[in-house]
């Protein structure tokens, strides 16, 4: 385990930190099996981690939390800009001077008696033009071998770094330091003292106290979202929560698409979904996060920072999502997903029953009844061994986007596909999806949540700003943006009941997009956006109701008169920093409703 730079701004960073932290070593980390296999020894003896049976789940380990930090805190999630109002209404805002010397409090001391790792990674394929450096400082083995796997670690991207290059500085500490012989616990963490801290300006992020994904995988929520989104916004591109696939037809034409959904609303599962059309193929780029850069062509290139999935376990199944199932057959990591008597795992919805003998994922008997997997359990495995990945996946060059799906989960009033009718009115899509709340972040289950374009947890700035940042994109010169479409997968009917079955038949939606994007496809126009002709989308064979099949794609205009007041509302938040150009959609939007009741 080693690595070697000559980067002054880096050796004197881990010099200052590590006088602050204490630790009681430092080491480089250099991404092999070797460090990978070193860790797990670490983890094992100190009963953080238990190995898998090597014949059936090979290299592969389950690690258990406390029940206490077991998904992202955004109530103790930070955007320290020097000015409020820079940070927004919907973000966490503390004077960064005020939150420094809290920070300087809290990390002084706090790696005593444990190893402090530096871990230099790229975000994105190394040395491309559109991938970032950060390096992570981090107390914690487990999250050295969720690195590995999440992003491109090791002297490769020192070497692309260089002498002067710049990188984002990420500290993180679980936050629990071990006095001289006191022996650790398996998952140390500081649960009453989480602070998840980002320096917009600065561009550093500072995580004490937990060790849980997003909060202390910093590449990815922290860098990859909130400081790269601001980022974005000063260097003309765009950092945004999506999943990128790649679609083939059966004359073999390619188009590129990128999703923005809310945590837990089937992203890893669009993205490597299995088309129930013949001929049609879906491959891989990305499940989490996409960044994009204009080309030379003047359309968006995108590509997938991360290089891995860190995907939650409880619903994939063989028949959710086999993809996802054979991604993680071997050198995966497996977080809170409950243990089976010959040392494999399980979780809810893996398979109809559940195996005897469970161990829990608090690592008790399981109990019939009770929850054997957490809900926001997760397996991180390498996005190389998706069967379906693209080839291109890795290309430093990024992937030209052809269309951009906005989501939510949404019981009512929006249909399952609205195609915008141009830019602008694609970014108001993404400025009202709302989705109903699920167990990755804590909240309210099931109720209904604003997330515009899914950032509400991880804009790293103004979010009307960053609306005016979507809009400016659009209105360059030479640009080609992608086309927007406002997809809706659970609309439900008068019986409560989902009217569209998703998974793999979410294909058929993704042709008629693909035939949009092509212009082989025709559209009706309708208040709302560009809608499919009455057989643009195939339904043969899904036993959809004629009721439903019309409700699926109905225009429900009180519904939408009414949408628009709490849009408006929601707006009203913003302030000044709202462009004025959503108020014009929003009224444009309301008249072309009015104009449609008319008719009838
Ligand atoms: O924990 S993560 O932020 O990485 C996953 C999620 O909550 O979306
Ligand atoms: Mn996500």
């Amino acid at each position: 385990m080693s690595s070697s730079t000559r980067n002054k701004k880096l050796l004197s960073w881990v010099d200052d930190m590590a006088t602050l932290c204490q630790p009681e070593s430092v080491i480089w980390c250099d991404g092999t099996d070797a460090e990978w296999n070193a860790m797990w020894d670490l983890m094992l003896s100190s009963g953080t981690a238990t190995k898998l049976n090597e014949a059936k789940r090979p290299n592969s380990y389950l690690v258990r939390s406390v029940p206490a930090d077991v998904a992202r805190v955004e109530e103790r999630t930070f955007i320290c800009s020097e000015k409020e109002e820079d940070a927004g209404p919907t973000n966490n805002w503390a004077d960064p001077k005020e939150m420094q010397q809290t920070l300087n409090g809290l990390f002084s001391g706090c790696m005593k008696g444990r190893t402090l790792y530096v871990i230099p990674f790229s975000m994105g394929p190394v040395g491309s033009d559109i991938a970032q450096i950060g390096i992570e400082l981090t107390d914690s083995p487990y999250v050295v071998t969720n690195m590995h796997i999440m992003a491109r670690v090791g002297q490769a991207v020192l070497d692309v770094l260089g002498d002067e290059g710049d990188f984002v500085p990420c500290l993180h500490s679980v936050g629990a330091p071990l006095t001289a012989g006191q022996k650790d616990v398996p998952w140390p963490c500081n649960p009453d003292n989480r602070y998840i801290v980002h320096y917009p300006e600065t561009r550093e992020i500072w995580s004490f106290g937990s060790g849980y994904g997003g909060n202390a995988l910093l590449g990815k929520k922290c860098f990859a979202l909130r400081i790269a989104s601001s980022m974005a916004r000063d260097e003309g591109w765009l950092a945004e929560h999506m999943l990128i696939l790649k679609l083939t037809n059966p004359e073999g034409e390619a188009q590129y698409i990128a999703g923005a959904f809310p945590s837990a609303c089937g992203k890893t599962n669009l993205a490597m979904l299995t088309s129930t059309i013949p001929g049609w193929k879906v491959e891989t780029i990305g499940d989490d996060i996409c960044w994009m850069k204009f080309g030379e062509d003047g359309r968006l290139y995108a590509i997938n920072p991360e290089a891995g999935f860190f995907g939650v376990a409880p619903g994939t199944s063989m028949e959710s999502n086999a993809n996802a199932m054979l991604t993680m057959q071997e050198n995966t990591i497996f977080t809170n997903v409950a243990l089976t008597d010959d040392g494999d795992v399980w979780w809810e919805g893996m398979t109809d029953e559940a195996p005897d003998n469970l161990t829990d994922w608090k690592g008790n008997d399981w109990v019939a009844g009770t929850q054997a997997a957490h809900p926001n359990s997760r397996f991180t495995a390498h996005a190389a061994q998706c069967p379906v990945i693209a080839d291109e996946w890795n290309d430093p060059k990024g992937v030209p986007i052809s269309a951009i799906l906005m989501g939510g989960r949404r019981a009512s009033i929006v249909p399952l596909v609205t195609e915008a009718r141009d830019w602008k009115h694609g970014t108001f899509f993404g400025t009202i999806i709302a989705s109903e709340m699920t167990a990755a972040a804590f909240g309210e289950i099931g109720k209904l949540r604003r997330d515009p374009m899914a950032m509400l947890p991880f804009c790293g700035y103004n979010m009307a700003d960053y609306w005016g940042h979507w809009l400016k994109m659009g209105e360059q010169e030479n640009v080609k943006m992608p086309k927007i479409y406002y997809v809706n997968w659970f609309r439900k009917n008068e019986q409560d009941k989902f009217m569209w079955p998703g998974f793999g038949e979410n294909s058929r939606v993704l042709k008629w997009i693909f035939e949009r994007c092509n212009g082989t496809a025709e559209a009706v126009e309708t208040a709302i956006g560009n809608m499919p002709t009455s057989d643009g989308i195939d339904f043969s064979g899904l036993n959809l109701s004629e009721e439903d099949s019309v409700n699926l794609m109905r225009v429900d205009t009180e519904g939408w008169l009414a949408e628009l007041e709490g849009i408006e509302d929601y707006y009203a938040t913003f302030g000044e920093h709202l462009p004025a150009e959503l108020t014009t959609q929003v009224n444009g939007l309301r008249s072309r409703l009015q104009a449609s009741k008319q008719k009838f």
